[in-house]
């Protein structure tokens, strides 16, 4: 097994990588800006280094400092977590180049993943549902026109280069079509350096359920099965669940099938994650593949019992997956909470020093944070300060301990969205598990209505 671990990353994700490394005897070493010096990360690596000011981009985006502090540490493998360089091909190569080993899928299968156009190429060969519009990129506004007549609209219009909500157009009519399509070409281009789009009908009343997926060196292939991600709010999810209170056995097995499918078409290694959008008749299409880690990975953990962090050094190291698909059991139902340091209706950030942190506890509570009493929350990164995650024998009582551990949870100082949980948790329609990727932002709107 490695030796030495250096994570590139920071708050609790570096803690939930460090810990797992500490489990397998793996020293670990972190890498902080100089925003980070008392960060929980910093504290509890075996080492750590300074690798620049606070902005990321000249610190946990600085190939070039990650890389000398990797060298300075003697550190084997290099695990990039989620965000920052988690998903850029040219890093990974470096970090091979260099003599490191990645902990992640190979850069080719990065790349095909980061180009959607690619991507979708590659999952009608593998039979993988797709939303139907255009068969690659489009160049031409007449072609556009002709694309969108056929698929009927709504269509909506994404940058090749794009993903994650970035880049992407909706068009209600052929008068508004013209337009969008060139501003989208040109924005695509001014943003990703790539002006590549293409045409979907855009579906309007979806669900957004991915799958976990997790590959060997060795060819095997196998899925943690589905979690439910439609609780968001401008393309950022609140809380997530699995199994998926819309998805019912047969769809399911269709579902991660399809996902199995399309990790195997890219010969995928590691932790990743297929995104599909479920219309409400469960017809369901692939959107788009994270080749990383997700913050929301943990709920698959509980309900399958399997360490995806672990299983990420292991299958880097050239281990064989110890289990078959056959193997991993659905068990219960999993809850998690991102707890952000930000305003609970306005989403303004709220940074500063958090005077008192009381983390929940009892039988199957997990708090996944890298926060203490006295610690500052710095201005320069995302809001996420923690998640807290719950799992029960079925939904209603995994909602029902979640809504014991938001009230037993206590940070006092800077200002969380603590208070949204606890409305959210109590909402009928959340209860009743009938909400789609609109429902937050309507019942938000409403609310302040
Ligand atoms: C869509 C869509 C509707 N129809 N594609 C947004 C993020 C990116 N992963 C894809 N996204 C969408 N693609 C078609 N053909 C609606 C969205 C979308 C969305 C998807 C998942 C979660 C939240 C969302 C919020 C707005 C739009």
């Amino acid at each position: 097994m490695f030796h030495k671990i250096l994570i590139a990353n920071r708050g609790e994700i570096a803690v939930r990588i460090i810990r797992a490394c500490k489990e397998l005897g793996i020293a670990s070493v972190a890498v902080y800006s100089e925003a980070d010096r008392e960060a929980m990360h910093t504290r509890l690596a075996d080492e750590a280094v300074c690798i620049g000011p606070p902005p990321g981009a000249q610190s946990y985006l600085s190939i070039p400092a990650i890389m000398a502090a990797a060298e300075i540490t003697d550190a084997e493998a290099i695990h990039p977590g989620y965000g920052f360089l988690a998903e850029n091909a040219e890093f990974a190569e470096i970090v091979i180049a260099s003599g490191y080993t990645w902990i992640g899928p190979s850069s080719e299968s990065m790349r095909t993943m980061g180009d959607k156009v690619a991507a979708k190429d590659k999952m009608k060969e593998a039979g993988v549902p797709l939303v139907p519009g255009s068969d690659g990129a489009v160049y031409e506004v007449e072609d556009a026109k002709k694309i969108a007549r056929e698929a009927g609209f709504p269509v909506i219009i994404k940058a090749s280069a794009g993903g994650g909500g970035r880049g992407m157009k909706v068009v209600h009519a052929e008068p508004a079509l013209a337009g969008a399509f060139n501003m989208c070409q040109s924005e695509a281009g001014a943003a990703f350096g790539d002006d590549t789009v293409f045409i979907e009908k855009f579906l309007e009343e979806p669900r957004h359920i991915e799958v976990q997926v997790l590959g060997d060196t060795h060819g095997n292939i196998v899925h943690l099965f589905e979690r439910e991600c439609s609780m968001q709010r401008n393309n950022q999810k609140v809380l997530e669940e699995a199994p998926s209170p819309f998805v019912d056995e047969k769809t399911r097995e269709k579902l991660c099938e399809a996902g199995v499918a399309a990790a195997r078409a890219v010969d995928y290694v590691g932790a990743g994650t297929i995104e599909f959008l479920m219309n409400p008749d469960k017809s369901f299409y692939f959107i788009e593949m994270n080749t990383r880690i997700q913050v929301e990975h943990p709920v698959s953990e509980w309900i399958t019992g399997v360490d995806l962090i672990e299983w990420q050094i292991r299958v880097a190291y050239g281990e064989e997956l110890a289990f078959t698909q056959k193997d991993i059991k659905k068990k219960g139902h999993a809850i998690e909470c991102r707890i952000n340091a930000e305003h609970p209706f306005k989403f303004t950030p709220s940074p500063g020093t958090i005077e008192l942190y009381h983390a929940p506890g009892g039988r199957s509570v997990r708090m996944d944070a890298a926060i203490y009493s006295g610690y500052s929350v710095p201005p320069f990164y995302d809001s996420m300060i923690g998640k807290v995650i719950t799992h029960a024998r079925d939904r209603q009582k995994c909602i029902r301990r979640m809504q014991r551990a938001i009230d037993e949870l206590a940070i006092i100082g800077v200002t969380t969205n603590q208070e949204l949980h606890r409305r959210l948790l109590a909402n009928p329609a959340f209860q009743s598990g009938e909400f789609n990727i609109h429902f937050l932002e309507r019942w938000l709107k409403e609310m302040n209505a």
